[in-house]
């Protein structure tokens, strides 16, 4: 037996936290489509974020990015924050848009280069502190081209030292989550590839080290619903970066290309106790022909749908046919909550907590579109692509 109400409470206690290149300006390196009306500041894009808040009740966070959202008085964008309702999130890192990083940020051959990364990392967890953020996201660029062309060992080591560093920096509540990514910009070698790399790293460094999923960023065929199961049993998963992909590191809209996987991705956090606010849910996405705002309550609609379903399987009758060996049994319970519509329950408790059962529909009717698209000229590319 499913339970209907606890299912819905949970759902109301998920929040999903959205990031705020996902409304500015975003392409390939082939164009960048400019939209109308996209925020000129991160200012602007906390409004925009205030929509999609407003509209599904379960997006009270914005992830920041820096430099790009790089503000004279941090605490002020904070209380700017507040007025909408809103908070500020994960700070994210970035160092991987300097010419000093040809060669590498925190791996780099050259001791310069790399306090240079380091400054910027510490620098981050300064921001924190004027936020009231709890996570700084890593997400490193370090790798190679070419065999031979560095030391793998050596990168390592220069790897762990600036972790340590910056571990040693976090506030008593802060959290550092280590992502990890297969290739691309580097295509030989990547110093975090994986999660087995980015857990050792963060398994030596202690408890508020803890990994970071992002869907986009594996192999092909990738289980990746294991890997969470795994990082979940070993206390290690700090949190998603949720978007989808066809080929590589797409950052399509959460559960668009395969909103099978997201649905065993959230089983195994239902599973493994992983619903609580421990483990980050963080859309890291870009809209490069799509109206922004509405894809972003499109992809918090599709992570919701996915933990809906996962909430919906049958335990008991699982795991009494998985006891029983029963695989074909078992697999039905499992495809039964998958294919069950969750769209009514999820509308429901939308209007129980006085939201229109439509979000996107409710979006287009508010007249913000329009608002932003008269009054923003000129808007803000996310911060790459160009
Ligand atoms: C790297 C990544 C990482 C960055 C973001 C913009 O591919 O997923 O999280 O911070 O994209
Ligand atoms: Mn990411
Ligand atoms: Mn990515």
């Amino acid at each position: 037996m499913t339970d209907r109400a606890a299912a819905k409470a949970a759902l109301q206690a998920q929040t999903v936290e959205t990031p705020s290149w996902a409304y500015g300006n975003s392409g390939t390196r082939f164009k960048v489509f400019a939209q109308p009306g996209v925020p000129r500041t991160p200012y602007e894009k906390l409004d925009d974020a205030a929509q999609v808040h407003a509209r599904t009740g379960v997006a009270p966070t914005v992830a920041l990015h820096i430099p790009w959202d790089r503000v004279d008085d941090y605490a002020a964008l904070a209380k700017y924050a507040a007025e909408r309702g809103l908070r500020l999130g994960t700070i994210n890192s970035n160092v991987f848009q300097d010419d000093d990083y040809r060669l590498g940020s925190v791996c780099h051959p050259d001791r310069a280069v790399r306090r240079k990364a380091l400054d910027h990392l510490l620098e981050c967890v300064d921001i924190m502190d004027a936020t009231g953020s709890r996570d700084l996201k890593l997400w490193f660029s370090d790798g190679t081209n070419y065999p031979g062309q560095d030391d793998i060992r050596a990168r390592q080591d220069r790897l762990a030292e600036a972790l340590g560093t910056v571990y040693e920096r976090l506030g008593e509540k802060q959290r550092m989550l280590l992502e990890y990514k297969l290739f691309e910009p580097a295509f030989y070698t990547t110093d975090v590839p994986d999660w087995g790399t980015a857990y050792a790293h963060c398994l030596r460094l202690g408890p508020k080290a803890q990994v970071v999923v992002d869907t986009g960023h594996h192999a092909p065929g990738t289980n990746i619903e294991f890997i969470v199961a795994l990082l979940l049993r070993e206390g290690k998963l700090g949190g998603f970066d949720f978007n989808s992909r066809f080929y590589a590191d797409d950052d399509l809209m959460a559960g668009a290309a395969d909103p099978f996987q997201l649905f065993r991705i959230m089983y195994e956090v239902v599973r493994g106790g992983g619903l609580t606010p421990d483990v980050a849910f963080m859309l890291d996405q870009c809209h490069n022909i799509e109206q922004k705002i509405p894809a972003v309550i499109r992809s918090v609609m599709n992570v919701q749908e996915a933990t809906a379903k996962a909430l919906l399987v049958d335990g008991d009758a699982l795991s009494a046919a998985q006891r029983a060996g029963d695989v074909l049994a078992a697999n039905a319970v499992l495809m039964d909550a998958y294919n069950t519509d969750v769209r009514p329950l999820l509308a429901e408790l939308r209007e129980e907590t006085g939201l229109d059962p439509d979000p996107v529909a409710a979006y287009h009717r508010s007249g913000w579109q329009q608002r932003i698209t008269e009054e923003r000229v000129g808007g803000q590319q996310a911060g790459w692509g160009a």
